[in-house]
């Protein structure tokens, strides 16, 4: 009968990004469960629906941007460069969807408003605001990790008369910038991409800079088509080196100090990396470049040298090098034409320590340093509440009622970054504490769906009904994070990593830096699912 029947569901699943589909895939189709997805956009894509703004595109390789799952579509599909623009990645999950009948578990529109967790039948009730609530064994939290987005409280941002945007909330047939005077706050990884293609649009951009960034070249382009063919006769081994490198790309450190090798020699190694473009410079460098603050100068001085060989006006280019950081600490922005777009005519940088912060947004557009910037469009490149941000919206309640943004008051608390002590039956995919955003993110997000997949495959093998991550090995988790991150420069920055972009959220490194990489985390999760799962109790 209905009251001693199971849950509705075996597992279900929020979120229809790379997370949401793999998940789904794998503990459909390999298990066999009943697993449904929960969708807030309109169709699957993630961070590839909502970020429409002009100029986006992934900045890691389109090679290895994708699902290496199926075998067969990554002999089939053909990108079109080295790093595709937002509709092509999106273009390419809706015929993934297509291809392994993904649609038919997921309901789009629909947004979790809240879980609970139901001690008596190891299931949780899931509410959306649509339709009557479901239960379900397992949740796993497919949100993503830049999902929650940081529009920042300026004073009269409700009486502008243009128009503002979020980069992450554009409308779907994109903004005309064409004739019009545009503003960008923020100068992170999407102002980077965005504002090259902006300023060639709109009449005039002007440019809010709260933080330089130090940017390094992208180099976008077709792709040699005998380079294509090379990496798809090697996909194999290709999968299995990004599966247990450092960062889930083919970049490795070098074994060396900034010092070990004469200034020459280290300049042909910083030229061929900066020709080299993308991600090269800041985790292919000299192992020491991240710990070592004299070893971070050297590289520093490079970039430096860089900006004022690019930027024509001196006194913009002393603004666009960064003061307050060191190189590396916060996420690389890859730049295509970024630097030299401050050469265009049609270009204001507006720096705050220097020409003063943004007071307010005035009916025609912003005031900063007491000087009105009058402005027909807003663009707030401002970021994301970062890693924790999605989950804790999500309003869970774990056993006792147990709030996961109460657990987390002084930030998150987990195990390996994918359970949450409290809150059986729950994995996050890519959860703060694991690697996720120091990663080329499908390889941490298939590692995290294939460990999910076995866990629950192993539950089920041994009758187990509930997972649970147990308080001691939690904290010695959040210890270890810690711990490994205490030696490298990261903790300095007032970066996202930190959370120290949000007002007021606490200031703790949110992502995990396994000194192994995301091979050696791997290796680490596949330790503890072989000896029987040890820091979780199982019932
Ligand atoms: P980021 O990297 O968080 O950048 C946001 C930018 O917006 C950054 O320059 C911030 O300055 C600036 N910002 C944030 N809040 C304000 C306020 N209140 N006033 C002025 N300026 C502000 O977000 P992105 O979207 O660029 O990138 C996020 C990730 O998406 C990226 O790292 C990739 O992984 C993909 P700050 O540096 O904090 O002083």
């Amino acid at each position: 009968n209905g009251l001693a029947s199971g849950p509705d569901l075996d597992v279900v699943v929020i979120g229809a990004g790379f997370s949401g589909m793999h998940a789904l895939k794998s503990l459909r189709d390999r298990l066999g469960l009943k697993v449904r997805v929960y969708e807030a956009g309109e169709t699957v894509g993630g961070t590839w629906y909502w970020n429409r703004y002009p100029g986006a595109r992934c900045d890691s390789d389109s090679y290895i941007y994708c699902f290496t799952w199926d075998r067969q579509l990554l002999q089939d599909w053909e990108w079109s460069e080295r790093y595709p623009e937002q509709p092509e990645i999106l273009r390419y999950l809706e015929h993934v969807a297509k291809r392994h009948d993904l649609k038919r578990d997921m309901r789009f529109n629909t947004r979790v408003t809240g879980a609970a967790f139901d001690e008596a039948r190891d299931l949780w009730t899931i509410r959306t605001d649509r339709g009557e609530p479901v239960t379900a064994r397992f949740l796993v939290t497919a949100v993503g990790t830049l999902s929650t987005r940081n529009i920042p409280g300026v004073r009269g941002l409700d009486r502008f008369q243009g128009r503002w945007y979020h980069t992450s909330a554009f409308p779907k047939g994109g903004v005309d910038f064409t004739g019009k005077r545009v503003a960008v706050v923020g100068t992170g990884a999407t102002a980077v991409q965005a504002i090259p293609v902006i300023a060639q649009q709109a009449r005039h951009l002007t440019v809010f800079q709260r933080t330089a960034n130090y940017c390094v070249p992208a180099r976008n382009g077709k792709v040699d088509p005998d380079v294509v063919a090379r990496r798809k006769a090697e996909y194999d081994q290709i999968v299995q080196r990004i599966r247990e490198s450092p960062f889930g790309q083919e970049h490795w450190p070098i074994e060396k100090s900034v010092f070990d090798v004469s200034a020459e020699e280290r300049e042909r190694i910083f030229d061929a990396m900066w020709d080299k473009g993308g991600f090269a410079f800041w985790i292919g460098n000299f192992q020491d470049m991240l710990s070592s603050p004299e070893a971070n100068e050297v590289c520093a001085d490079y970039l430096r040298r860089r900006i004022r060989r690019t930027v024509k006006d001196p006194a913009v280019a002393e603004r666009l090098i960064p003061r307050s950081h060191y190189y590396g600490t916060k996420r690389q922005p890859l730049d295509s034409h970024y630097y030299e777009t401050f050469n265009k005519e049609n270009v204001l940088l507006v720096d705050a320590a220097l020409d003063g912060a943004i007071e307010e947004v005035t009916e025609t557009g912003i005031r900063a340093g007491g000087r009105d910037h009058p402005v027909d469009i807003i663009v707030f490149a401002t970021g994301f509440d970062a890693m924790t941000g999605p989950l804790t919206a999500l309003n869970l309640r774990g056993r006792g009622g147990l709030r996961l943004e109460e657990a987390w008051r002084d930030g998150p608390h987990t195990y390996l970054g994918i359970a949450v002590a409290g809150f059986p039956n729950l994995f996050t995919i890519t959860g703060p504490q694991s690697p996720s955003v120091l990663t080329n993110m499908p390889v941490a997000i298939e590692q995290h769906v294939e460990w999910i997949t076995d866990c629950i495959a192993a539950m089920r093998a041994q009758g187990r009904r509930r997972i649970e991550a147990e308080p001691a090995a939690q904290e010695d988790w959040g210890r270890h994070v810690q711990e490994t991150i205490s030696g490298t420069l990261f903790p300095t920055a007032n970066s996202w990593y930190m959370g120290a972009n949000i007002p007021g959220k606490p200031r703790t490194f949110l992502p995990y830096l396994d000194p192994a990489g995301i091979g050696g985390y791997r290796k680490r999760c596949e330790e503890i699912a072989v000896k029987g799962y040890p820091g979780f109790a199982l019932a």
